[in-house]
C-alpha cells in the first residue's frame, strides 16, 4: 500500500512517517512545503515531493502520478495565535489545501482512504458541564484557527456524503513530544531548562498561566491513533483523539523542574498570560477506543524527559 503524508517536514508528519517506517511496510510519499527544511528519511522508502498544496494543479498532478491508497493531511498553519494576525492565510493553508486534495482525488478517480485532521479547538468556548468533551459537544470555535478546523472538519463530512469518499475525521487535543516548535508550552519550558543548564539563559524560566488544565498526549501515541482510525474508523465519522485526562501546566512545570540537572527558578511573564484562557479542557476518547482499542502508552514523565533530552541535543549537538 502507498500512503501520502502531507506536512512531512512538520512535527506530526515527521512522527507519523517514523511510525509507518518502523511499524508497517507502507510505501510513503511525503509532501514538503517549498520553504520547509529537508527531513532525513530513508530515500528507498520515503519519496519526497516539494509543492505548495495551495496550488490546485500541482496537487492534482502529484496525486495522479502517485495514486496513493491512503492520504493523511497534516500540512497546515498549526499555531492558534498566528491565526488572529493572519486569518486568511490560515484558511488557505488549512482549508484550501484540503479542498485541493479532495478535488485531486476525485479528478484522478482514486479510491483512497483520507484522514482529515481537525482539532479539539473546534469545541472552542466550553462550559464546565460539557466536560469531558465528546464528539456531540457543540462547535463554538473562538479563533480563526478553530473556524478553519471546523471548516476542514465539515468539508470532510460533506465530501464523504456528496461523493462517497472514504474520509475519516479526527479531532486531536494537545499533543506534545520531541521536535515540537518552542511556541508550544512544553517545548518552551524544556528549551529554557536546556539553555539554563548550558549557561545560555540567565533569567529564570518564564511561564504563563499555570492553572490551565489540558489533555496532553504524546505525539507518538497520537500518530498510532491516526493510523488505527484511518484503517478501522467508519467513513464519514469523527473521533476525538486524546488521553481523557486533564493535567495542569503547573504539574508539567514541576515534572520538568524535577528533571533539570540543577535548581531552576521560575517567574510569571504577564505577556504570556491569556485572560480568556479556558480553565480546563479534557476530551472523552471513548468513541476512538471503541473503534480501535487504542489507548495512550507513553507516560507523561517519559514524554517530558524525551522533550528535554531533545532540546539538550538540539542546543548542544556535540
Ligand atoms: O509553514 P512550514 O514551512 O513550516 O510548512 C508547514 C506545512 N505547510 C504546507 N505544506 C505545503 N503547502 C502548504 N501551503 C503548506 N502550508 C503549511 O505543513 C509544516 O511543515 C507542516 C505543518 O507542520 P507543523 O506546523 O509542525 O504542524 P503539526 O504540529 O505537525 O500539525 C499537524 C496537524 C495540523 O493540521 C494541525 O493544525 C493539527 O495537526 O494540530
Amino acid at each position: 500500500m502507498r500512503v501520502l503524508v502531507t506536512g512531512a517536514a512538520g512535527f506530526v508528519g515527521g512522527h507519523l512517517i517514523r511510525y509507518l517506517l518502523d511499524e508497517t511496510d507502507q510505501e510513503i510519499i511525503g509532501t514538503i512545503y517549498r520553504r520547509s527544511p529537508e527531513r532525513s528519511f530513508p530515500a528507498n522508502r520515503v519519496h519526497l515531493e516539494r509543492l505548495d498544496l495551495r496550488e490546485e494543479a500541482a496537487v492534482a498532478e502529484v496525486l495522479a502520478r502517485w495514486r496513493p491508497d491512503a492520504i493523511v493531511h497534516l500540512a497546515a498553519q498549526s499555531f492558534v495565535p498566528i491565526s488572529w494576525e493572519h486569518p486568511w492565510a490560515t484558511f488557505e493553508q488549512n482549508v484550501l489545501t484540503q479542498i485541493n486534495i479532495f478535488r485531486g482525488v476525485l479528478s484522478a478517480r482514486l479510491d483512497a482512504k483520507i484522514l482529515v485532521v481537525s482539532s479539539g479547538e473546534v469545541y472552542g468556548v466550553i462550559n464546565p458541564e460539557d466536560l469531558p468533551l465528546d464528539e456531540d459537544t457543540p462547535l463554538r470555535p473562538y479563533s480563526p484557527y478553530g473556524v478553519s478546523k471546523v471548516t476542514q472538519d465539515l468539508l470532510g463530512w460533506q465530501y464523504h456524503r456528496s461523493h462517497d469518499m472514504h474520509i475519516v475525521r479526527v479531532r486531536p487535543f494537545n499533543h506534545i513530544g520531541p521536535g515540537q516548535n518552542e511556541v508550544f508550552v512544553t517545548s518552551s519550558f524544556a528549551k529554557q531548562i536546556a539553555l539554563i543548564e548550558a549557561g545560555r539563559q540567565i533569567t529564570p524560566l518564564m511561564h504563563g498561566n499555570l492553572d490551565a488544565e489540558r489533555d496532553f498526549t504524546d505525539v507518538r501515541d497520537i500518530v498510532r491513533a491516526y493510523w488505527a482510525i484511518l484503517n478501522r474508523g467508519a467513513p464519514g465519522e469523527v473521533y476525538n483523539v486524546g488521553s481523557g485526562r486533564a493535567v495542569s501546566i503547573a504539574h508539567i512545570l514541576n515534572i520538568f523542574l524535577s528533571l533539570a540537572r540543577q535548581p531552576i527558578t521560575t517567574q510569571a511573564d504577564p505577556t504570556l498570560m491569556r485572560p480568556s484562557d479556558i480553565p480546563k479542557i479534557v476530551c472523552d476518547p471513548a468513541k476512538l477506543l471503541q473503534a480501535t482499542g487504542w489507548s495512550p502508552r507513553i507516560p507523561l514523565e517519559q514524554t517530558l524527559q524525551d522533550i528535554l533530552d531533545d532540546w539538550r541535543a538540539r542546543l548542544n549537538p556535540a
